[in-house]
């Protein structure tokens, strides 16, 4: 749910990447975190276990365009994969504006992303959301590795809802498409965010469109 600031004439949507444990989640906001100068962003904010991998999550905010008066932010999430920590996981999805499923295209794991997503489906599901109403973009990611599974495979795997998604295949560790995906997901949640104020509130921003600077790839 987009959170809306009147006073400070701000607007934040909430978007989270999902996945997989070790398909590249953080790699993304890593990279975005990277790129972005301080003024843009503020600390990417990582609860990790000595081992790297992501414990608890993962949260960046981003610092967008002015839209109508308002400053638009996106505070990134990333939601371990870990099965044990499946209730971290749908409190992080609580209230997401939109989502970037991250699936590791290793071709021995793709029944592990398989299993994520269908676990991504049971949270929303708990958590009273549908897919319908909630933006989602597809991440193929480490697509430099040889053994990186074909394209087709994992589109046939994840990629089959009667309106496909939209899919970005990224090498997430040289930010390979990290913005492309981001700025793709900021604009849907947008577009959404547009459409259920249609003929609403007259004070509230009017988004049109978004760009995150440093962007490989910008949407007008
Ligand atoms: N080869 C390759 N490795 C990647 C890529 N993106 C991430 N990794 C590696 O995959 C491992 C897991 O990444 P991480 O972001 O911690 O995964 P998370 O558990 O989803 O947050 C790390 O060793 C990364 O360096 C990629 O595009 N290609
Ligand atoms: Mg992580």
């Amino acid at each position: 749910m987009a959170l809306v600031n009147h006073q400070t004439r701000e607007v934040t949507f909430k978007i989270v990447y999902a996945g997989t444990p070790m398909s590249g989640k953080t790699t993304n906001l890593s990279y975005v975190h990277a790129r972005l100068d301080a003024a843009q962003r503020g600390d990417l904010v990582s609860v990790a276990t000595a081992s790297d991998r992501t414990l608890y999550f993962d949260f960046m905010p981003v610092t967008s365009s002015q839209i109508g008066g308002y400053t638009t932010k996106f505070a990134l999430y990333t939601v371990p994969g870990q099965v044990h920590y499946n209730a971290t996981r749908q409190l992080v999805l609580r209230g997401a504006d939109g989502l970037v499923f991250v699936a590791d295209s290793t071709a021995s794991r793709l029944e592990e992303n398989l299993e994520s997503a269908r676990s991504l489906m049971r949270n929303l599901t708990e958590n009273s959301t549908s897919l319908q109403h909630l933006p989602l973009v597809l991440q193929y990611n480490k697509r430099d590795l040889p053994e990186a599974a074909p394209r087709a495979h994992l589109d046939f795997l994840l990629n089959r809802p009667e309106k496909p998604f939209q899919v970005f295949e990224t090498i997430a560790e040289r930010g390979v498409n990290v913005f492309a995906c981001l700025n793709a997901v900021s604009q849907l949640v947008l577009r959404q965010f547009h459409e259920t104020l249609a003929g609403g509130n007259p004070t509230s921003p009017a988004p049109s469109g978004t760009t995150h600077a440093g962007a490989t790839a910008t949407i007008a």
